[in-house]
């Protein structure tokens, strides 16, 4: 009886404990015992969900199904209960349907699929445009001339000589998620994402956007995404590049319009410009 008390105590504290994280966490990282996606906050994270969702019906479906013809098969056609076997090797009817009902399950998952692959490679018209790019280990992101022309570099919050010593943020960011410098967007606008990788494939994931995209070398990857609730939200580098592969996170801070207005004239002077560096390499190529 004690145990059973404890137990229910004990499931209690962590679902108080759940709780209380998923407030003080945002909606961005990953909470501890969560077992289900993290929470959508773009169109196209929803629509993943659902899809996620609608697939995990189906194979249920088909798991049990399989199992009953599995029971069926061992009661019924045992040596035992059947012991003159039938010599039956066609059935037509029988053909057809398991050839036809596959091909229609398989259709109402493409469906869904291409749907939403097509949202996320069809970019509406943007209000903001961000290059990520991903190198080893940490990614660098650019902002256009006409968006404020600057570059910067997030890079994990580690022991100052190896970023294997992750440690959490300074305002208890999560350890492993925690950057020094995030990427700073407006709510409810449309940004157009450009991902490419400076030296090995890297890939740019944030679970709660719905994105993950491979950066390659010497290619340009577009999708793009509307965050509708602000907050601070976690991915990381999701392709194998390397040594501290692991230590790459990514931080995107999704403000107010008037405190992304506020942050951009912060950014046009701590950041390095890059308005200057095209310019030089345009003349170049003009020579
Ligand atoms: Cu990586």
């Amino acid at each position: 009886m004690r145990l059973l008390s404890a137990g229910v105590a004990l499931i209690a504290g962590g679902t108080a404990a759940l709780a209380q994280t998923a407030t003080t966490a945002g909606h961005g990282a990953p909470n501890p015992w969560q077992i289900t996606m993290q929470e959508p906050v773009t169109e196209i994270a929803q629509n993943i969900n659902l899809f996620h969702n609608w697939l995990l019906w189906i194979i249920t479906a088909i798991s049990l199904f399989v199992l009953a013809l599995l029971i069926y098969v061992v009661v019924k056609f045992n040596e035992r209960a059947n012991p003159t076997p039938s010599r039956t090797t066609h059935n037509t009817l029988l053909e057809v349907a398991w050839t036809v009902v596959p091909v229609l399950i398989l259709v109402s998952i493409a469906i869904p699929s291409f749907r939403i692959l097509r949202q996320q490679l069809v970019i509406p018209q943007h209000d903001v445009v961000v290059k990520a790019t991903g190198r080893s280990w940490y990614w660098e992101y650019e902002y256009p001339s006409d968006q404020g022309g600057f570059r910067f570099e997030q890079r994990i919050i580690a022991e100052a000589d190896d970023q294997a010593k992750a440690k959490p943020g300074p305002k208890g960011e999560p350890r492993l998620l925690a950057v020094d410098n995030e990427l700073v967007l407006p709510v409810n606008k449309v940004v157009r994402l450009q991902v490419t990788g400076g030296d090995v494939l890297h890939a740019f994931a944030m679970p709660s956007f719905g994105i993950k995209i491979d950066a390659v070398p010497g290619r340009l990857n577009e999708t793009w995404f509307r965050a509708e609730r602000e907050g601070v939200y976690y991915g990381q580098c999701s392709e194998l590049c390397g040594q501290y592969h692991a230590y790459m996170p990514i931080a995107i801070r999704v403000v107010s319009e008037q405190d992304y207005g506020r942050w951009l004239e912060q950014a046009k002077t701590k950041f390095a410009r890059i308005d200057g560096a095209a310019d030089v390499k345009l003349a170049a190529v003009a020579r």
